[in-house]
């Protein structure tokens, strides 16, 4: 695929969230777009928001569990990117905003310290992060029915959307992040559950992954950068006047809601 197709599929695919409308996926059209081919698209994607003036909080991992990778049928994690404007702060959303969002439940990595790949292994990944944090992803496919190939999500920066990040900042070190049960529920009804476990066997490998995808390409994790590692629960759709809430256990509770 060329740069001038991967840059029109990049624009298409921010007019879609944009102008909050689902699409067709791209390899309806592009049956031959390859994963390649589809970080290419997503590197245009990002390098437009930032000419947009927008910023990275950091880059995220999806398609981490079994859960995930059963429920979308896909095979391999994947990354994309969180952007500043994705932040939720205030506690509150608005359905008007998005397409037809849902909700996991993750554990977000806040570095200290640059990781470069490749052979980066979780403990070294303990070992360069300063807190972890409870966070909600709100993922929002601009795909019908979130129905997507490998490819497709890629290209589609991995579907996100939305986060609002927990207050509790624990050291990494300080607990057994593959042993925390979570809980998440909608309207006080508990819609699924795990463990850190869920993620890669911890998530921490989550994180190793990660730097090492992007060794691959010459990049690396940054010291301040904010990481989601992979929905622990699975995804839960949303709808107006939802509470959301996650516990994480010995990591607090993350909450928002869900206006019209
Ligand atoms: C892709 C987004 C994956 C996760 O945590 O697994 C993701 C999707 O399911 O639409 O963010
Ligand atoms: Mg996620």
């Amino acid at each position: 695929m060329d740069r001038a197709t991967a840059a029109s599929i990049a624009s298409f695919l921010i007019s879609a969230e944009v102008e909050k409308r689902e699409v067709t996926r791209i390899t309806e059209k592009y049956p031959d777009m390859s994963v390649e081919d589809a970080y290419v698209v997503q590197e245009q994607l990002i390098g437009i928001k930032l000419e947009e003036g927008h910023q990275v909080v950091g880059p995220k991992m999806g398609l981490t569990s079994q859960a995930k990778m059963k429920q979308m049928n896909v095979e391999e994690p994947i990354y994309g990117y969180i952007l500043d404007y994705m932040v939720v702060t205030g506690g509150e959303l608005s359905m008007s905003d998005l397409i037809h969002p849902k909700v996991e439940a993750e554990i977000a990595f806040i570095l200290g310290r640059d990781i470069e790949g490749p052979g980066v292994t979780g403990a070294q990944v303990l070992a360069a992060t300063e807190y972890v944090i409870p966070a909600l992803e709100i993922i929002d496919s601009r795909y019908e029915n979130f129905r997507f190939t490998l490819p497709d999500v890629i290209a589609d920066n991995a579907s996100s959307s939305r986060v609002v990040f927990g207050s509790t900042m624990k050291r990494p070190t300080d607990m057994d992040l593959d042993l925390v049960g979570v809980t998440l529920s909608i309207n006080g009804e508990i819609k699924d559950l795990g463990a850190g476990a869920a993620v890669l066997g911890h998530p921490a490998n989550s994180v190793a992954m990660l730097a090492n995808m992007l060794a691959r390409k010459g990049l690396k994790l940054k010291a301040g950068q904010t990481i989601l590692t992979g929905g622990i629960t699975g995804a839960v759709m949303l709808k107006a006047n939802d509470f959301v809430s996650a516990r994480l256990d010995g990591l607090g509770t993350v909450e928002f809601r869900m206006k019209e």
